[in-house]
């Protein structure tokens, strides 16, 4: 072992079995929480992927898509919900530090791989030109990645006006995004069939609404509320919002291309074959 490791081993050991500063009552609603969300992840994932053969095959990828966000996060949350086991002992009704840190970097990754394809996901389900398509899906897609790995120093500095700063930076990337979706999309949703055009912007809403979230979120810490409370608050805040992202988005995505796929195809489309 080296020195370095020794000395952090040393100080892991000094540091475990110290009191938490999260109650039991907090502890157990953020385990629940991440148990929780992984069992919707999952579900989500074998409906989104199920459903492929009940849209049109040109609406197929973009449910292969939003399965794929859905699984990817399952297993991200199964690691954030061992992770957060590993770093808390609870015993006789005492709470307890181990001296595992809780590992933060899962959900980052998590966002670095899913956000890009939820905004690949809305842009094939508005079935644009292929040009159009691949020049959005890349440009959303860079900015998505550049706005999370701009936050992920913030969200573990340990002081706020470091988190300020990544947060800011992060923000720039955000706004684009944001900016992108009204008014670049904006245009392409005119074209779209009258019967799915309310859906979509639902969609885009529902999107916006649920990313407008985490940026709240990551400003838990400048509240008034006490070290237990931060954590709690900030780990169900990103739980609900991903679960509203992900899963919430990924089943109108289902609807809309259902639609898109009787508007185009006839009523019947994935449905019962029409009687004689
Ligand atoms: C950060 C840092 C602070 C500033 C901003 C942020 C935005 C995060 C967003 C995350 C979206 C995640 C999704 C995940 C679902 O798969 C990184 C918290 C603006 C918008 C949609």
């Amino acid at each position: 072992m080296t020195s370095e490791a020794a000395s952090g081993a040393a100080a892991a050991v000094a540091q475990s079995g110290g009191e938490a500063t999260l109650s039991v009552f907090q502890y157990l609603l953020v385990y629940n929480a991440f148990s929780f969300t992984f069992a919707t992840m999952a579900a989500a994932t074998l409906f989104l992927w199920l459903g492929r053969s009940q849209v049109a095959p040109a609406y197929r990828t973009a449910l292969t898509i939003s399965g794929l966000v859905t699984a990817i996060a399952a297993y991200h949350y199964w690691r954030i919900f061992e992770s957060w086991e590993q770093a808390y002992s609870l015993q006789n009704g005492v709470l307890t530090v181990t001296g595992y840190a809780f590992n933060d970097a899962y959900r980052y990754v998590d966002w670095l791989l899913t956000v890009p394809l939820l905004l690949i996901e809305l842009v094939l389900v508005m079935r644009l030109s292929q040009r159009e398509t691949t020049s959005k899906s890349i440009t959303l897609g860079f900015a998505a990645a550049l706005m999370i790995v701009l936050g992920y120093p913030g969200e573990i500095a340990d002081d706020n006006t470091t988190r300020a700063i990544w947060g800011t930076l992060s923000t720039i990337p955000f706004l684009y995004i944001v900016w992108q979706l009204f008014v670049g999309l904006g245009k392409s949703i005119d074209n779209q069939p009258e019967s799915v055009r309310g859906l979509i912007k639902q969609a885009r809403l529902l999107t916006f609404a649920s990313w407008g979230f985490y940026p709240i979120v990551y400003m838990i810490p400048y509240t008034s509320l006490g070290g237990g409370a931060v954590e709690t608050g900030v780990q169900v805040g990103y739980t609900i919002a991903d679960i509203i992202a992900k899963a919430g988005v990924g089943v109108l995505i289902y609807v809309i291309a259902v639609r898109k796929s009787q508007a185009e195809y006839g009523s019947t489309y994935g449905g019962e074959p029409a009687r004689a």
